[in-house]
């Protein structure tokens, strides 16, 4: 077998290498150095494959562009599985099969998956390689793009795989491929992947299989995959959190600083929070990260949070310097692949949001003509020149406001933790929990509707736990249960305080009453004072509101109205949600926390009958 790069010496990884090599019979393998110089390989090879093209130098330097196939575009949910030995351990939230039927179906679809492509070796590691538990993983991909994202995303390369040579470490297998072998002289597509797809995780083993999609969150396993389905489970073993969470630092004009994570659905506003630029003066954020937070109890007491990953991974529609300009900043950095956005004739990209005049042309992402006043050639007005679940993908170092914490192993001290979600309705702007039990509460109930960072249908509500609903990696109700036996571990005065928040609130004409972005700073001053006594709250069933003049809104020029409809509540809504609630809890059966119906029964009894 032809090979490139240096051979690995770690005898686990050898051994499982043969495996996949005899199984999936690639015609040549390398082992990736994560080096520059491997890097410009790869993007030759992606180019002369028709995958991507350069952008220009001047507006994007060291970027690259990307269409996939127009049904290769988000995660897969209905097709992504658990398949833990004992169904028991997977649970209503996630898709189950036996793994040894699961791994005949894969076992079949990646005989020979790999036939006239070059299999790409990367270890990584997720978090700091100077951890003091380093969390290691090698996906083995036929994906150059997914090897040049993973080169972003995490720490891959010669240097990881040193380190797990030098300790003997052991490591997430994690196969990946697009699944579409090439036959003699079968020329490429531009983007191979497959009608067929599995997204598929063995929590018992530790071992992650995906097949036939080359989409972010189904193939760069490091990410979703191990970061949040299969932590979540070393987690619980180990007495920690895995969670899809942003983390952010706060810092008052008094110098004053408080570190916060925050977990929102898929597409809910993590990266928006986590890069924010305060409105009110004297106020200032710094981000440690946009997508996922490991949660650890340091010797000192406190819950430590830090950030696995290296890179973004953000919605791009809707970025711009108006609502993000930390992200902008960011990618005018360049070193960044943009993946199924608008590509102007000037090798630059555009999407929807981006600018307040659309271009006049461009080349969308399915590769049409585009006009800005007529949408594109042959297609409907309407259509997007942008695909709502584009993405970016760009080193962190390149955020302007990376707060220095992000270099340490250890992580920050967590002050605060905040749960949101995306609703029209019901959910105040801002509420505090009583106590971590409640807390855990609102994150279990938390709801939002669905975006299109999932395949299916937009805009629909459903439960989604700590925004979580497509993550964990065991049963939900094991998984409330830990978070519940944490806290009640924990010495309560040093546990973070819990929020609920939602900047998605329309009025009856569906507009947004609350202008959210920078503006939700405002929430965080709040935040940042109810952790330090300095100003009061309403008590009310559904937990500690903001008072009348408690949260800050000089010059935001909201009106009274919409003040009232986004910070108050409405009883009725209230009692309205909890026979959902309650239904909710249904679904998770005999495991539900005992914790958990105690606080549906309290919420139900403060609320009364009309
Ligand atoms: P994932 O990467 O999918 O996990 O998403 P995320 O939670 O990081 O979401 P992101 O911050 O990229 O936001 C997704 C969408 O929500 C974008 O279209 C944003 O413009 C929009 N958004 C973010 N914050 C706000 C806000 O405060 N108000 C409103 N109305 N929209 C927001
Ligand atoms: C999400 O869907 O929550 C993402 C994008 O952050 S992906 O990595 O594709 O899952
Ligand atoms: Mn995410």
């Amino acid at each position: 077998m032809p090979s490139t790069g240096q051979e690995p010496n770690h005898p686990k990884l050898l051994a499982w290498l043969d495996e996949v090599v005899e199984l999936c019979r690639p015609d040549a393998i390398h082992y990736c150095d994560g080096s520059p110089e491997e890097a410009e390989e790869l993007v030759e090879k992606l180019i002369a494959a028709g995958t991507i093209v350069r952008l220009s130098e001047e507006a994007k330097p060291g970027s690259i562009y990307a269409r996939t196939d127009p049904d290769d575009v988000a995660r897969v949910e209905d097709q992504t599985f658990i398949c833990s030995e004992d169904e028991r351990n997977a649970g209503p939230t996630n898709n189950w099969m036996d793994p040894a039927q699961m791994k005949r179906i894969m076992t079949e679809l990646y005989d020979g998956c790999m036939v006239g492509r070059t299999m790409y070796v990367m270890p990584f590691c997720m978090g700091h390689l100077d951890a003091d538990d380093p969390k290691f993983g090698v996906e083995v991909s036929d994906s150059a793009y997914v090897a040049l994202s993973m080169r972003i995303m995490t720490r891959m390369g010669a240097e990881t795989l040193a380190a797990m040579e030098a300790s003997g470490a052991d490591f997430v297998p994690c196969l990946h491929s697009v699944g579409m072998p090439l036959s003699d002289g079968q020329s490429d597509v531009a983007w191979p992947c497959n009608e067929t797809k599995y997204i598929v995780h063995f929590p018992d083993e530790r071992t992650i299989w995906s097949y036939g999609s080359g989409y972010g969150g189904n193939s760069l396993l490091g990410k979703k995959c191990y970061a949040l389905r299969i932590a979540s489970v070393m987690a619980r073993d180990e007495g920690w959190l895995a969670e899809h969470m942003l983390i952010l630092k706060l810092t008052s004009p008094e110098g004053r600083s408080f570190h916060i994570a925050a977990a929102f659905p898929s597409a809910c506003g993590k990266t928006n929070l986590a890069m924010l630029e305060p409105t009110i003066p004297g106020w200032k954020v710094e981000t440690l990260g946009d997508d996922i937070a490991w949660l650890r109890f340091g010797e000192d007491g406190r819950l430590y949070a830090t950030n696995p990953e290296t890179g973004f991974f953000g919605v791009a529609p809707g970025t711009s310097y108006a609502t993000n300009p930390n992200a902008m900043r960011a990618i005018e950095a360049g070193n960044s692949i943009f993946t199924n956005v608008g590509l102007t004739p000037e090798g630059d990209i555009w999407w929807e949001g981006m600018t307040k005049e659309k271009p006049e042309t461009l080349s969308d992402w399915k590769g049409r003509t585009w006009h800005g006043a007529t949408g594109p050639e042959g297609g409907r007005p309407e259509e997007k020149a942008a695909h709502p679940n584009s993405r970016f993908c760009t080193p962190i170092e390149q955020c302007p406001i990376l707060a220095d914490e992000y270099h340490d192993p250890q992580g920050v001290p967590l002050d605060a933790i905040i749960f949101g979600g995306r609703r029209e309705n019901t959910v105040p702007l801002v509420t505090q929990s009583r106590d971590w039990r409640h807390g855990v509460f609102m994150g279990a109930t938390c709801s939002s509707e669905s975006t299109a960072a999932a395949k299916g249908a937009v805009g629909v509500l459903r439960r989604d736990p700590m925004a979580m609903l497509p993550f964990i990696g065991y049963h939900v109700a094991d998984y409330v249960q830990h978070w519940i036996d944490l806290g009640k571990e924990a010495d309560a005065d040093k546990l973070p305080k819990i929020f609920y928040v939602n900047w998605f609130r329309r009025d009856e004409d569906g507009r947004f009453m609350w202008p959210g972005f920078g503006e939700n700073s405002r929430v965080l001053k709040w935040i940042a004072q109810r952790i330090d006594g300095q100003v009061d709250a309403e008590e009310t069933p559904i937990g500690l509101l903001p008072t009348a003049d408690g949260l800050d809104v000089d010059s935001l020029g909201i009106s009274e109205e919409d003040l009232r409809g986004v910070v108050g509540y409405r009883e009725q809504e209230w009692r309205d949600e909890v026979p959902r609630i309650g239904r909710w809890f249904d679904s998770f059966g005999w495991r539900l926390p005992r914790e958990m119906v105690d606080e549906l029964l309290q919420l139900e009894t403060a609320l009364g009958r009309e």
